[in-house]
């Protein structure tokens, strides 16, 4: 068993500098609690950006540091001033940031910046690569190193890797906005697993994926070359029990063990006893709503002034990444508002906005938790919001009402909650109006509901969960390499091939021999290919057929004067020794002109797709249209299709990116066994990419050796990755 490796820009523990000493402080936050089971004992390492600049660590203390930071199972990455200017500051939260939560007005697309993200993910990769070998598994957490993944593939290309974004994924039409979207893409594909917290977000990325780098999607699959990515969502969770054992704690206390928050909190509820508290707890960031939150909360008081001097609102801003120009803004922003909406609406008695912008220690988080009547967390973009998790926790007799944004990942896990749309504020004031005069029942049984999901899917389980998927994954990619072309099994095929007093071989054209070509008609042979197919052809004992779905006369044309055997239009022609074709199977063509207007109304109807029409059947190609869209009416047609041919002995079969539709007795199964019989061979080889070739590996006898071209699921006995594969194996059979 290998070791586990974690990386993330921030290190789990805090490292402090006074007088000269060092102390590396474990921190507490939700991700380093969530990897305590992954991250625990001797074998697994943790790496990341101490938190400290090169500038700002004194030379004599470097090793010191090392060592503080090995006892927690950690080790630096070391970042300049400037690299964590341009990469952190700048291309991780003014390009990244802003446009993954969709305020793309706020995003800055530099090439300084992403050039810096691009070294300094590097010089985490490089991190990596010093202390990984082959069977370790990696894990990547977040937005900062989406270039990773790829970085140590290409170097380890055996080694497991998993990433977890904990930002949403934005939809393909903000991220193709992106002037480095496909890096990024090709970054994250590296990996074998990537997580997310919520489907959207995995949808959104899958289908960016297949607009921006062409890929096949099966799924949450995703084929590139000789791997296979896995996708999938996992809500993260919290460390429930720390939480409601807190606050249990919590409200056991005597007055003299409170926090001095707690006793003037608790000052004010006895003043007041109908008076309710209304939290609000968020890191200052656009994202989160926080000044959206308060001209709603005036416009609340304005609509049910009855609440006046009987609602407070208490807001935690957390200070965070100051250094960028639109936080500052931001902070001013909020600053302003609370300044007037207190002026505005104080009264001597009551003051309704209670604006706190500072970290709080844990102790004072549990006090706001357990005070307030109502969490009231709308953010406009969150990837998860754990926020909502953890008040939620620390409810101890069930009672509390949560008011939550749609927008907010954890929206779809907690259905119980009054979920809203931040932005109208006609609902959100009405909202607040019910959650004040939620009877105490329905707070208690939609709480319970709540926390009993929140218990069962902790962080903990939330990683361990991510951990086996990744697991299942590389054993999933294992089981495929039985059938996987190696190299000593193809060795052993050339040997019997070598040995063989007569062969037969069939080779599927397009997607096999030559790659695919927008435009069929231009995917011609190259001179390689017509160099290799002639030392085939011109091997003694030998009878190489071409089996292919195209017309007879592009292949009269590209091969006739060749003298190679053709099996033309999936069965129905075929071609011996340089005689022209003839058919095969007697098969009537007459139901085209029912076929033809339904397939143009099609071709209408989707731009980029076309008809290719042969003698005996119709192809419907959507190779170069829109994916998504072309997937989309390729069922549909399929549907309409289905119901149509019922009576006329057709069938549609669906190949790389076309449909075509004949006669139902006529396949490239049925036409190989034809050709099969009429000699002796004790070596019989089929190769293909696509459906249509399913009914050669299918029907032929179980010793032929049956090849496919891709990772698809087949009948085939082995695979190769691709066109260049095929090339290479069967050059073997004539070197
Ligand atoms: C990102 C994504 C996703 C807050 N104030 C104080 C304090 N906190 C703690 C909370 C909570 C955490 O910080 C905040 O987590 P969130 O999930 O709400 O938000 P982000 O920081 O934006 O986190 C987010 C998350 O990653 C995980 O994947 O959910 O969507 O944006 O745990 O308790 N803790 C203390 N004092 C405070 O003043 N001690």
């Amino acid at each position: 068993m290998g070791k586990t490796i974690i990386i993330s820009n921030r290190l789990p523990v805090q490292l402090q500098i006074s007088n000269g000493s060092i102390t590396a402080i474990p921190s507490v936050g939700g991700l380093a609690t969530g990897m305590k089971s992954v991250h625990s004992g001797g074998d697994s390492l943790w790496i990341g950006w101490s938190g400290l600049t090169d500038e700002e660590i004194p030379k004599a203390l470097s090793k010191d540091i090392d060592r503080a930071l090995a006892e927690h199972g950690s080790s630096k990455v070391g970042l300049t001033a400037e690299e964590v200017e341009g990469f952190y500051y700048g291309f991780s939260n003014r390009t990244v940031w802003p446009l993954f939560h969709y305020f793309l007005e706020y995003s800055e697309f530099e090439l300084d910046s992403w050039n810096t993200y691009r070294s300094v993910n590097q010089k985490f990769a490089d991190a990596i690569l010093e202390k990984a070998g082959e069977d370790d598994t990696i894990w990547i957490h977040d937005y900062q190193l989406m270039l990773v993944p790829q970085m140590v593939r290409e170097e380890r290309p055996s080694v497991s890797i998993g990433f977890f974004l904990h930002i949403p994924f934005p939809s393909y039409e903000i991220f193709r906005t992106l002037p480095w979207r496909s890096e990024v893409l090709e970054g994250l594909l590296g990996s074998d697993l990537i997580g997310f917290h919520i489907y959207d977000y995995e949808r959104h990325f899958l289908s960016s994926v297949r607009r921006l780098l062409g890929l096949e999607v099966s799924f949450n699959d995703i084929y590139l070359d000789n791997r296979v990515i896995k996708v999938d969502s996992f809500p993260m969770g919290i460390d429930y029990n720390k939480f409601s054992k807190a606050a249990k704690e919590h409200q056991q206390r005597k007055k003299g063990e409170q926090s001095e928050l707690q006793q003037r909190l608790n000052t004010h509820k006895k003043n007041d006893p109908n008076a309710k508290f209304l939290l609000s707890i968020d890191r200052l960031d656009y994202s989160k709503g926080i000044a959206k939150r308060l001209n709603a909360f005036e416009y609340f008081l304005n609509k049910y002034p009855q609440y006046k001097e009987k609602v407070r609102l208490i807001i935690l801003a957390v200070p965070s990444r100051s250094n960028v120009p639109q936080y500052q803004l931001l902070k001013k922003e909020i600053d302003e508002l609370v300044g007037r909406i207190n002026g505005e609406l104080s009264t001597v008695n009551w003051t309704p906005i209670w604006y706190f912008y500072r970290s709080m220690p844990f102790e004072n988080l549990i006090d706001l938790y357990t005070s307030s009547d109502i969490a009231w967390l709308t953010p406009l973009r969150d990837g998860m919001n754990l926020v909502a998790k953890e008040y939620i926790a620390t409810r101890t007799d069930r009672t509390g009402v949560l008011i939550l944004s749609e927008m907010a990942g954890s929206a779809n896990e907690m259905n119980e909650a009054l979920l809203i749309n931040p932005n109208n504020f006609e609902q959100v004031a009405d909202t607040i109006y019910e959650a004040i005069n939620m009877p105490t029942e329905e707070q208690r049984s939609r709480n319970e509901v709540l926390q009993k999901r929140l218990e069962r899917y902790s962080v903990e389980k939330w990683a361990n969960s991510f951990m086996n998927s990744l697991k299942a994954q590389k054993e999933r990619d294992a089981a495929n390499v039985s059938k996987k072309l190696t190299v000593p099994r193809s060795k052993i095929i050339v040997e019997n091939y070598r040995k063989a007093k007569k062969r037969l071989l069939f080779l599927d054209y397009d997607g096999t021999l030559a790659g695919f070509h927008v435009d069929p008609q231009k995917a011609g042979p190259d001179p390689e290919l017509y160099k290799l197919l002639d030392q085939i052809h011109g091997q003694q004992n030998t009878d190489l057929y071409l089996v292919s779905g195209r017309d007879k006369d592009t292949f009269t044309k590209w091969f006739l004067p060749k003298g190679y055997n053709m099996i033309v239009e999936h069965g129905v022609w075929i071609s011996q020794k340089g005689t022209p074709f003839k058919m095969l199977e007697n098969v009537r063509n007459d139901w085209m002109e029912k076929i033809r207007p339904v397939l143009e109304s099609f071709v209408d109807r989707t731009p980029g797709s076309f008809i290719e029409e042969k003698n005996f059947s119709l192809a419907w190609h959507y190779r170069k249209t829109d994916p998504d869209f072309g997937n989309l009416r390729a069922t549909e047609l399929n549907t309409v299709l289905t119901s149509l041919i019922a009576n006329d002995n057709l069938s549609v079969l669906n190949g790389n990116k076309v449909m075509e539709i004949k006669s139902s007795n006529v396949n490239k199964g049925r036409a190989t066994m034809r050709v099969l019989g009429e000699g002796t061979y004790d070596f019989v080889f089929a190769i293909g990419d696509d459906w249509t070739d399913e009914f050669m590996f299918e029907e032929l006898p179980e010793s032929t050796v049956t090849v496919k071209v891709g990772r698809q699921k087949t009948q085939a006995k082995y695979y190769v990755e691709n066109t260049g594969k095929v090339r290479e194996l069967l050059q073997q059979f004539v070197d």
